[in-house]
């Protein structure tokens, strides 16, 4: 790899400034160049000693490096005057003397270009050419006929130039790159001069015909030149008239597709591309074919055409003007399914949506079109969601491949692009479960709006999981309605890039612009976009550039803001009509055949309408986009109401802790520092007690020991943020190498799973949370690195995780693990925010509920989410694996501790963890104040690490007969019926809650209408807490340590509260 770079920076060209510098001086000011005599450049090297060639300049160089790389891999594949150069050059010939005058060309290419060639003349010429057929590749999507309107904004000549130098410049400070830059240095390296040439170029292109272009005149139009390798145009030619060069060029590239695809960094993959587009008479269909797309046409432009008709005033985001998508998309599907997939999983945005459940998903018309109906009353439980937000799921036969395929299409929130991560999760994990380790039988189809897709940066977050190993799922087909709209802005407004796509130019996917228009061409892309992704396992783009015949829905009128795209889209004929005409035209089909498959569909639409009135019921449950088969009653509901003993045997504590204390792999050497930490485990495992990360590890090796997956997935997770869990150990003379001890607990145990993510909350929690939907038997936890940025991800949270069941009757048992702690480290790294996440509990403040016998686990049956904040390791040992040992699934979120992870008193013992142990929702007073609790003074409610500083207060203060502490550690749904029995019992004391947070934040006003409820509103709870504040701490150390101690003082002045009476 090093000669070979050493070589390539040897032929690297002139910079940008240094050639235009040079071309102007050498050549003439007239645009077509002609009678220029052509003087070379000499090379400039960055890195070697100056070498110089006379044929080299800024541009041909670039043509010559192609060479040089095919060259390297065959010496045969270039012409016998280029072997002879590489061959000096590479053995060591002084610049400027590698070239050798061929005595003669073949006899082939003598005969091409005339009798007694002028050699410079001829090399020249071959470069022009080259450099014309990759000016087609790279820019040809520039000129192609995309928008079917015709009225498409972007100026191409104007727009940024992508420049790839950078992947051969010397990056890096620390030299460890090359190994990960080798795969991916481009041969065909597109150097900084482009831009000069992208002006030069097309000034000549538009002359072309009128001479001269990089020195070819129009003459040379008729003169036959050798193809190189980097083309297929020539098919089983390898030489070619410059006017059919130039014709087939302009086929591949410039008609109804534009392919974007030359930043892609690995020759193979550019080469595969370009095979696909240039190959002579690749866009043949059958006959069959085209009656199969015109079919799918038919029902795609019919269906909108019914529901228009039926319900002309009802919002339905229509496909009007991208009728297209449907045969894309089943396209995209028959093909994969054809390469083996059996499972698609599906997110899109409104447009569209229903024609999609109807035609590619196959959901019954009559449930769709009962929809529309107002008095449909809800069956299930919760607040259910509008028509076209709705998932699916839906198991078939492939018509085409005849093979079984099960498709799904994830319900999502209105919030465009949120659904992207959700459905990557979701594609991982039933690649995880089936053992799809490579993406073959499981992938995952994205749409997107354009606006959406170029405005939204989740969009971003979700393609940089697209190639990491812990989140790939081995390429999406993603495909773009760009109907050049947003509601009511233009492109020019939305967007600084020239494409909406350009996004996913970030992880080099291939973006294939289609003109909607022209379903043939549609489909092709659609086609090569499956093959692409079953080849290469990488993401690629389908952008149907097409147009929104209505208004931004039915209701709608675009005429207000955008008169002249909808004057024209008035006189646009629809593109059916178009299609079948041309295929009457060419015979495919007949008109009277193409009207009896119109009517065919009416009479299916007609008669699903008529069964639709007989739906009186909506059931969401029909709608499920995951279903657990056999994890509920086949009604629906939990096998049980209660829960086991989340304990476990000593036996199997001292086994777990073993593992977390030991390296159980041979010659690995670990960090000093981690030896002593895991010696002090095995210490405290002899002691019989945890701390917060042993108590963590029991949960999840025993979840694990049970056949559970757990899937622990954030930023730095694996050591953790605080550097106290170390999942993953690494060997400290072997680069790389890793062990998870987790994972060596027993042959027959489930596999564990602990990744650093990409720095993203809303990407990475919107992933997990799609995780967690494929199964119920897994425990998929997200940790944020503080929980103070888990806001990042607000809309995974407000969006799917609080209203996901209510919205979609969908359960979900993800975890959610935020530190949280005022700790003096200001107004970030404090506060997770407790109060947002209690302020969308579904538990009602002023209504006691019954205690029943199953209280404790059918409260947690009705709420929306379960929120605690536990003060000791062993409770949340217990909590975590309460999530997999209930016999339904809610989101649990945990405030978890930060100086708590090392507190000494912060410790369980293993009595607290044995079998008949429960997680506590409330801890009671166990101390001094429970032996006469009738002279206790006080009861203060507390929650989380605030009950340490309480209990040392306490203690200092002499105050253990008289102050009882009680921690709700189980926040939502609140321990109505324990903190009921907690108040009882300390009848005489007042009631104080107690937060370390300021008091319209943390969680008094979540609990103190809970506990005044609970009693009756016999008494006042007062409030010791930190004043409220706009943001969430202090930056400044001493006013924290002053408002700490403020509030200590109030809460142990029995007194305080005398006054407020
Ligand atoms: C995150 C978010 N912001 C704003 C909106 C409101 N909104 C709904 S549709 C729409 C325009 C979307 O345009 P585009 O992505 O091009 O899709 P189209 O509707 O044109 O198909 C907007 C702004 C939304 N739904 N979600």
């Amino acid at each position: 790899m090093l000669r070979l770079r050493t070589c390539a920076a040897r032929l690297r060209p002139l910079t940008a400034s240094q050639a235009a510098q040079t071309v102007a001086q050498q050549r003439p000011i007239t645009g077509t160049n002609r009678g220029h005599s052509r003087t070379f450049q000499p090379i400039r090297s960055y890195t070697a000693p100056v070498a110089s060639e006379p044929f080299l300049n800024g541009t041909s160089s670039n043509y010559v490096e192609e060479m040089y790389f095919a060259w390297l891999e065959d010496p045969k594949c270039v012409h016998k005057s280029w072997d002879v150069f590489f061959r000096n050059a590479n053995s060591g010939a002084a610049p400027g003397s590698a070239y050798t005058s061929p005595l003669s060309l073949s006899p082939h290419v003598s005969s091409m270009v005339g009798a007694q060639p002028n050699t410079e003349k001829l090399v020249e010429d071959h470069l022009a050419v080259q450099s014309l057929i990759r000016a087609y590749q790279v820019m040809g999507h520039h000129k192609a006929s995309l928008d079917p309107l015709g009225i498409s904004c972007v100026n191409f000549d104007e727009a940024p130039l992508n420049i790839r130098g950078h992947h051969v410049a010397q990056l890096d400070p620390l030299g460890i790159m090359d190994t990960d830059l080798d795969s991916c240095v481009p041969a065909d390296i597109i150097t900084s001069s482009d831009k000069l040439d992208l002006t030069v170029f097309m000034e000549r292109l538009r002359v072309l015909t009128v001479g001269g272009f990089y020195g070819l005149q129009e003459s040379d139009l008729d003169k036959v030149f050798r193809l190189p390798t980097t083309t297929f145009i020539g098919a089983s030619e390898s030489a070619l008239p410059l006017k059919e060069i130039i014709r087939r060029l302009e086929m591949a590239y410039c008609q109804h597709i534009g392919v974007e695809f030359m930043f892609i960094n690995d020759l193979e993959q550019c080469q595969w591309i370009r095979e696909k587009f240039e190959t002579p008479g690749v866009m043949q269909f059958t006959l069959e074919e085209k009656r199969t797309l015109l079919a799918r046409m038919i029902r795609s432009t019919r269906f909108e055409e019914f529901l228009q008709k039926k319900w002309s005033a009802e919002k339905r985001f229509g496909l009007e003007g991208c009728e297209s998508l449907i045969p894309a998309l089943k396209t995209i599907i028959d093909y994969s399914s054809a390469k083996g997939v059996e499972n698609v999983i599906m997110g899109m945005p409104h447009r569209g949506r229903l024609n999609v459940l109807a035609n590619v998903i196959r959901k019954e018309l009559e449930q769709i079109f009962c929809q529309f109906d107002s008095k449909l009353e809800a069956a299930d439980e919760g607040t259910g969601d509008v028509k076209y937000h709705l998932g699916m799921y839906h198991r078939r036969i492939n018509r085409v491949t005849d093979r079984n395929i099960t498709l799904s299409l994830v319900a999502n929130p209105s919030h465009l692009e949120a659904v992207d991560p959700v459905v990557q999760g979701k594609t991982k994990a039933e690649q995880f479960y089936c053992g799809d380790s490579d993406g073959k039988r499981v992938m995952s189809i994205l749409l997107h709006g354009d606006a959406a897709f170029a405005g939204q940066g989740i969009v971003y977050e979700t393609f940089h999981l697209s190639d990491l190993p812990s989140y790939t799922t081995h390429g999406t087909v993603h495909v773009v309605v760009n109907n050049q709209i947003g509601f009511t802005t233009d492109p020019r407004m939305a967007r600084s890039s020239p494409y909406p796509t350009d996004v996913a130019r970030v992880v080099n996917a291939p973006i294939f612009h289609v003109n909607a228009d022209d379903p043939e061409a549609v489909i092709y892309v659609c086609k090569v976009a499956a093959e692409w992704r079953a080849t290469f396992h990488k993401d690629v783009v389908v952008d149907l550039v097409c147009y929104r015949k209505m208004g931004h829905n039915e209701m709608d009128e675009p005429m207000f803001t955008q008169p002249l795209m909808y004057k024209q889209i008035k006189k646009q004929k629809a593109v059916l009509q178009k299609y079948a005409e041309k295929l009457i035209t060419e015979g495919a089909v007949s008109r009277q055949e193409y009207e009896e498959e119109i009517a065919k569909y009416d009479k299916i639409c007609e008669e699903a309408y008529a069964r639709s009135k007989d739906e009186k019921i909506l059931h969401i449950k029909h709608w499920l986009d995951s279903p657990w088969p056999g994890f509920f009653t086949l009604d629906g509901q939990p096998k049980s109401m209660s829960c086991p003993s989340t304990g476990l045997t000593e036996e199997n504590l001292n086994h777990i802790g073993q593992a977390a204390s030991s390296v159980p792999v041979e010659d690995f050497t670990i960090h000093g520092g981690l030896s002593r930490i895991l010696k002090a485990r095995a210490e405290m495992v002899k002691k019989r007690t945890v701390d917060w990360a042993l108590g963590e590890y029991m949960a999840f090796g025993s979840l694990l020991k049970e056949g559970i997956h757990v899937r622990l997935s954030g930023q730095d997770v694996e050591r953790g943020t605080f550097s106290h869990r170390h999942h993953v150990l690494h060997d400290q003379n072997v680069d790389k190498r890793t062990c998870i001890p987790m994972n060596h607990l027993s042959p027959d145990q489930a596999p564990y799973t602990v990744c650093n993510s990409s720095l993203s909350e809303y990407g990475v929690l919107g992933f997990e949370l799609g995780f967690a939907m494929a199964s119920p038997n897994a425990l998929i936890l997200w940790e944020a690195q503080f929980g103070d940025f888990h806001n990042t991800a607000q809309c995974i949270i407000d969006q799917f995780i609080c209203p996901g069941q209510a919205k979609w009757v969908r359960q979900n048992g993800i975890v959610l693990l935020l530190p949280h702690g005022m700790e003096g480290m200001g107004p970030e790294h404090s506060s997770a925010r407790p109060e947002r996440f209690l302020q969308m509990c579904n538990d009602d403040p002023d209504v006691m509920p019954p205690i029943t016998e199953d209280f404790a686990v059918s409260q947690l049956y009705d709420c929306n989410w379960i929120v605690v904040n536990s003060s000791c390791p062993a409770n949340y040992f217990h909590v975590l694996r309460r999530q997999i040992l209930l016999p339904f699934r809610k989101p649990l979120i945990v405030f978890t501790p930060k100086s708590l992870l090392r507190h000494p008193e912060a410790r369980g013992s293993f009595d607290d963890m044995l079998p008949g142990t429960h997680f506590q929702r409330l801890i009671p007073e166990s101390g001094a104040a429970a032996q006469s609790p009738h002279a206790v003074k006080r009861l203060i409610f507390c929650t989380g690490k605030v009950y340490y500083e309480l209990t040392k207060e306490r203690k200092s203060r002499e105050m253990e007969d008289s102050v009882a502490i009680a921690r709700i550690e189980q926040l939502s749904p609140f321990p109505f019926d324990q903190v009921k029995a907690e108040s009882e019992r300390f009848s005489n004391a007042d009631l104080v809650w107690c937060q370390e947070e300021h008091k319209n934040q943390g969680y008094y006003d979540y609990v103190k209408p809970r506990i005044r409820t609970t009693i009756q509103r016999a008494k006042p709870v007062w409030y010791a807490g930190r004043d409220p504040a706009a943001a969430p701490a202090t930056g400044n150390k001493n006013t924290h340590l002053v408002e700490l101690r403020r509030f200590l003082d109030m809460a142990f002045d029995l007194q305080a509260f005398q006054d407020q009476q």
